[in-house]
């Protein structure tokens, strides 16, 4: 399996993140990913790869071009406020709650970072566009290489992607990686036969972003497994009862699970998944490979340990699909990479 790995991902390194009415310190740091390519390099599952450069046509696939020019230029913009702000993270302070407008976009700097996200946990750094432009292209590649035939692929980025909406930033996410590779899938599957594409997302937390983007939509299935919303990030999203809108109704499937779940609970939820993602008839599958669902992560709740990885890989490929996987959260820093690499050495050599 190749692995496409965003380079340039430390170039996003938020400092802090707001928590409890305090600034605390990030946790979805550099190291993840380091920790990560360190143990694919213990544990060879194939070529370590540059992502290829794909142009804003990828990107307006998903995301609104207003929202990408801000995100080109929002850094420019605060530092234009302040010479002294480049020595300090960007995070929203107001937000554009019901009965206000969001179809105009104010001239004002902390306006427009309000219009386009949706929590204070997420800084926007000097290298942060840079690093979420070519994650996406590690999506993209990822998706491109199992268009060109093979049965899987890694795209090893951050920041994550799957609580970034069309046009809005959460989460630690900006850009929605697993949208882009679904999407790719889509556009440029017509010879390899790709009709439809299922996204199953395994983050602790429910990946809002992306159920948003394709709610509606018939060629896309969601299916996620996840902390529940009453209680878990991101908390306005992510209920059994959301299945879907108009064409997209019965294409969404959310599994929301209580703090404490262990792997035996968690594995059912799967099944179910796995099922719903047969009986949709899904040509390809996009992974969303959140490790926080590990015992040992410092922000969610579920009861997963590094072995039950190996297993949840097997899964996957039994059901015999062409893989994308997208890696999204995981914060027990020291125990990302044998937990993720144990799902893609599961998958591979079952
Ligand atoms: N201070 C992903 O896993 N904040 N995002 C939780 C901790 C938000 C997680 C509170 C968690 C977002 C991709
Ligand atoms: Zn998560």
């Amino acid at each position: 399996m190749k692995t496409f790995f965003n380079h340039l991902h430390a170039q996003h390194q938020g400092k802090v993140e707001m928590f409890r009415g305090a600034l605390v310190p990030c946790f979805e740091v550099p190291a993840r990913a380091d920790h990560v390519l360190a143990e694919l390099q213990r544990r060879p599952l194939g070529a370590v790869l540059e992502p290829q450069a794909f142009g804003e046509a990828a990107l307006t696939a998903i995301h609104s071009p207003r929202y990408l020019r801000f995100l080109a230029s929002a850094w420019d913009q605060w530092v234009a406020l302040d010479a002294a702000n480049a020595d300090k993270d960007i995070l929203p302070s107001v937000w554009p709650t019901r009965t206000f407008r969001t179809d105009i976009e104010p001239d004002n700097f902390a306006a427009k970072m309000g219009l386009y996200s949706y929590d204070a946990g997420t800084p926007f750094t000097s290298g942060t566009w840079v690093a979420a432009r070519a994650g996406a292209d590690c999506a993209l590649s990822a998706a491109q290489a199992v268009l060109a035939g093979d049965r899987a692929a890694f795209a090893l980025s951050r920041p994550p992607g799957h609580h970034a909406g069309a046009d809005f930033f959460g989460g630690y996410c900006f850009l929605n990686n697993a949208a882009l590779a679904a999407q790719h899938l889509l556009d440029q599957g017509e010879g390899a036969g790709i009709k439809k594409v299922a996204v199953l997302d395994v983050d602790y937390h429910h990946g809002n972003g992306t159920q948003a983007i394709f709610y509606d939509r018939p060629d896309v299935y969601f299916a996620s497994i996840h902390g529940d919303p009453r209680t878990e990030y991101p908390f306005y999203l992510g209920h059994a009862d959301e299945t879907g809108s108009g064409a997209g109704w019965g294409a969404n499937l959310n599994l929301p699970l209580p703090r404490g779940t262990d792997y035996a609970t968690w594995a059912q939820a799967l099944e179910t998944a796995l099922a719903g993602i047969e009986k949709f008839g899904a040509d390809a599958l996009v992974v969303s490979l959140g490790m926080d669902t590990f015992e040992g992560d410092p922000i969610s709740g579920f009861k997963l340990k590094s072995g039950d990885y190996l297993r949840i890989g097997e899964r996957l490929a039994k059901a015999g699909l062409p893989t994308v996987f997208i890696f999204e959260g995981g914060y027990a820093v020291e125990e990302v990479g044998i937990n993720a690499v144990n799902v893609l050495q599961g998958f591979t050599n079952p």
